[in-house]
């Protein structure tokens, strides 16, 4: 018998499994209103649109949707990724986006590029699973920054730098979600975003910002992306279609500079050889045709009613003590239940009583975050979230009522 766990790499050793991946299977009854992953409603799903596309190109475009690709990406669905960012004020050319399986793989491929085994980086506390997980994988020592209501906090970046300098250990990139960030729905200002340039700047090191999210305002004015405030190629941009279209096409892409996309391109080829190319027309059409456009204003639409409803049950059944954001857009609420709570203990009891989050310590590298939740508004129908955050509701007040009973005392805040 092939005794595996002495035969893993130690890479793989330092591998978790993703909270929020176990949590998908736990939580596939039917009968579970999940609050849990971070999944577009199917409502929204393009399916009509999709059939279009496929039935209208089929002739012209067959001999190549079902080829082998170019490692890169399509060219013509590059083309239109470039003049969209364009438009948002973003100056790229085609040549600088590299289409990947997902951001997903964007974060494995950059970490594959970029790190040796022990070197730093930093994230925020807390920050996406997704990318810590992948940043694990790849060994980095994970340096940590405390992101507050308006993103990560720029006093303590710059003292973090300043003690790695000293120590040697400038970390390689600084990963941010700058926009409705996941999982807190903090969003930065045009001001720090011209800190956190400025800093990155001082200490001469790269930043990836990872933006699935930008797209989805509900409310409030869109600040400037990070990528255009930037003249010193100091930005890698991650987007992808996951959260905008489907996230079964795996289709996203990542912007930056020419020397690091071939490099990622290169480690891309010995991955997968391509992107799928079937899924990678499919949204060229949708680009090029104005479709996606209309999705979008259609999507936005239906998530910001979902959003309001989950605030408006939150402020009627959620008890005292319990705090959370308001986000502009995305699509979670991070809360903060009373310091005595353990969101992962409580997890069971709402699982039972048929509601799921995202227990919110997975999102901190280190022990914290251990009284917060992440709660999804966009995948479920309105009467879910209205039912589900009424029982989320009641099971909160349980706990603290438990939690009172046993720890003799009244809760603090
Ligand atoms: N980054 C962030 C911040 C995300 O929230 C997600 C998806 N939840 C991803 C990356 C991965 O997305 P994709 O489906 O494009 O792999
Ligand atoms: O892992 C997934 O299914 C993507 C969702 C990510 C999230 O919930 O943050």
């Amino acid at each position: 018998m092939v005794r595996y766990e002495e035969i893993f790499s130690e890479r793989a050793s330092n591998m978790k499994k993703s909270e929020i991946r176990e949590l998908l299977k736990l939580i596939q009854q039917p009968d579970i209103i999940s609050f849990a992953g971070g999944l577009p409603n199917p409502e929204a799903f393009p399916v009509e649109e999709t059939r279009k596309i496929i039935n209208n190109n089929l002739d012209e475009i067959g001999e190549k949707i079902l080829q082998y690709g170019s490692t890169e990406g399509v060219n013509p669905l590059r083309k239109e990724l470039a003049k969209m960012m364009n438009q948002r004020g973003i100056d790229v050319d085609y040549e600088n986006i590299l289409v990947t399986h997902g951001s997903q793989q964007a974060l494995d491929l950059l970490s594959k590029v970029l790190l040796n085994p022990g070197d730093t980086i930093i994230v925020g506390s807390p920050t996406y699973l997704g990318a810590t997980g992948a940043f694990r994988a790849f060994e980095a020592d994970m340096e940590t920054v405390k992101v507050r209501e308006d993103g990560m906090d720029m006093n303590l970046l710059e003292k973090k730098l300043k003690q790695l300098k000293v120590k040697g250990k400038l970390p390689k990139f600084i990963y941010v979600v700058l926009t409705f960030q996941n999982p807190s729905g903090a969003t930065m200002s045009a001001e720090k975003r011209r800190e956190l340039l400025d800093i990155a700047s001082k200490y001469d090191v790269l930043i990836v910002e990872d933006s699935p999210y930008s797209h989805l305002r509900y409310e409030g004015k869109a600040r400037p992306h990070l990528m255009s405030m930037d003249n010193e190629d100091r930005v890698v941009r991650l987007e992808t279609f996951s959260k905008i279209l489907a996230p079964g096409f795996r289709i996203a892409w990542t912007t930056g500079p020419e020397e690091l996309i071939e490099k990622m391109c290169i480690a891309k080829q010995a991955t997968d050889l391509c992107t799928n190319p079937f899924g990678q027309y499919v949204a060229y059409k949708y680009l090029a045709e104005g479709i996606m456009d209309e999705h979008l204003e259609k999507i936005k639409k239906l998530y910001d009613k979902k959003r309001l409803t989950m605030l408006e049950a939150m402020e009627e059944h959620f008890p005292e003590g319990v705090e959370w954001n308001r986000p502009e857009g995305g699509m979670f609420v991070w809360a903060k239940l009373p310091m005595h709570i353990n969101t992962r203990d409580m997890f069971k009891k709402a699982v039972d009583e048929k509601v799921a989050y995202v227990v919110g310590d997975a999102f901190f590298v280190g022990d914290d975050g251990y009284n917060t939740m992440r709660l999804n508004f966009t995948h479920s129908s309105e009467e879910e979230i209205k039912k589900g955050i009424k029982v989320l509701g009641e099971v909160i007040k349980k706990e603290i009522k438990e939690t009172e009973r046993k720890e003799g005392s009244p809760i603090s805040p």
